[in-house]
């Protein structure tokens, strides 16, 4: 082989192992880029809006993550299996959930991981079946002991309180309620749980059920409402109502909705973790599991970026945060963030 012809060919083997080169890079590209969807409770909840700003930072922090963020119209199960299947069908990577219901979603989930689809539910869980693992918010008992002694705290003679709700169905709100109850057993025996009613994460019904509380129970203490949508609407009431000073409204909310009711007096202090912070550590969590760079198991430590790592439990259950407590000293700051 003389010198042209093996310069030739040296010229010809690098000029296709470029191409080639060229051809996986773009390709691999595409292929990268990583589609996690965020399906919340029901879109136009100020809590999940968010979550999805949180979701965002991730994927900018991650450089080939799309977040798709979606959800039904209203709380229910139903509307979340319509976003599923359409998911599904859409092909994309990851899915993680807030639910409607525990039990209901298990099916279009079980399909979605057949699929190849990595599933995680976040705040308010699925059962074990329908998904690789739960995030949760925070400790349930912690929220339940916090909940009842934000409205302890106000009532030093005990007497009447009442839960005001999300959906009859939201996993995250009766696990609060009943770890609520636990500790307002063990340690606040004046108090009297009198009813639990349910707005559905809407305005105007949470607001109604307020309404019908206040005028049920003239000795009403306390409204509890574990549901950022509900504890605004209750507030709204109590001082539609003139009732400011007579019931308190406690409970999870936003900073950002409740500074006004905490000036009017309407809410003395309520809590919440961080929801930019949650939406941040569900989609680094996806993207864990669906890059294959962890595996939820009972004991894992499963990676949220910044974060650091939460470790899941047998029920294949992870923690994000901790509560915080908010009230006249601090409301304005945190309403500035969420
Ligand atoms: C509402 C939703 C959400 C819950 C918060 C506290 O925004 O029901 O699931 O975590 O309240």
């Amino acid at each position: 082989m003389n010198i042209t012809r093996k310069t030739f060919l040296r010229g010809l083997t690098t000029a296709t192992l470029a191409a080639g080169l060229m051809m996986t890079t773009s390709a691999m590209a595409q292929a990268k880029e990583m589609r996690i969807a965020v399906v919340v409770k029901a879109l136009g909840i100020g809590f999940f809006d968010a979550v999805d700003k949180g979701a965002e930072k991730a994927a900018s922090e991650l450089g080939d993550v799309k977040i798709i963020y979606t959800g039904p119209t209203n709380t229910t199960a139903e509307g979340q299996i319509q976003v599923i299947n359409s998911l599904i069908a859409q092909h994309v990577d990851a899915i993680a959930i807030s639910a409607n219901d525990q039990d209901a979603l298990v099916p279009v989930l079980k399909k979605a991981m057949k699929r190849g689809i990595t599933v995680i539910s976040f705040d308010s869980g699925v059962a074990k079946a329908g998904r690789e693992m739960q995030l949760d918010d925070s400790s349930t008992p912690l929220i339940g002991k916090t909940l009842i002694k934000m409205a302890a705290d106000n009532m030093p003679d005990g007497g009447e309180v009442a839960v005001l709700s999300a959906s009859a169905t939201a996993t995250n709100q009766n696990a609060w309620i009943d770890a609520m109850k636990i500790a307002m057993k063990a340690d606040y025996p004046k108090i009297k749980l009198v009813s639990v009613v349910y707005g559905d994460d809407l305005s105007d019904k949470s607001y109604r059920q307020a309404q019908g509380l206040i005028k049920k129970y003239p000795d009403l203490k306390t409204i509890i409402a574990p549901s950022t949508v509900a504890i605004s609407a209750a507030s709204q009431a109590v001082e539609d109502a003139k009732m400011t000073g007579k019931i308190n409204v406690t409970g999870l909310g936003l900073p950002s909705q409740m500074a006004a009711h905490v000036k009017t007096g309407a809410s003395k202090s309520f809590a919440l973790w961080n929801p930019i912070d949650l939406g941040y550590a569900a989609t680094m969590v996806a993207y864990n599991l669906a890059a294959k760079k962890a595996k939820a198991a009972p004991g894992a430590k499963i990676g949220m970026g910044k974060m650091g790592d939460t470790t899941l439990n047998k029920d294949n259950v992870g923690v994000m945060g901790k509560p915080f407590v908010f009230d006249a000293s601090n409301v304005d700051k945190y309403a500035k963030m969420f």
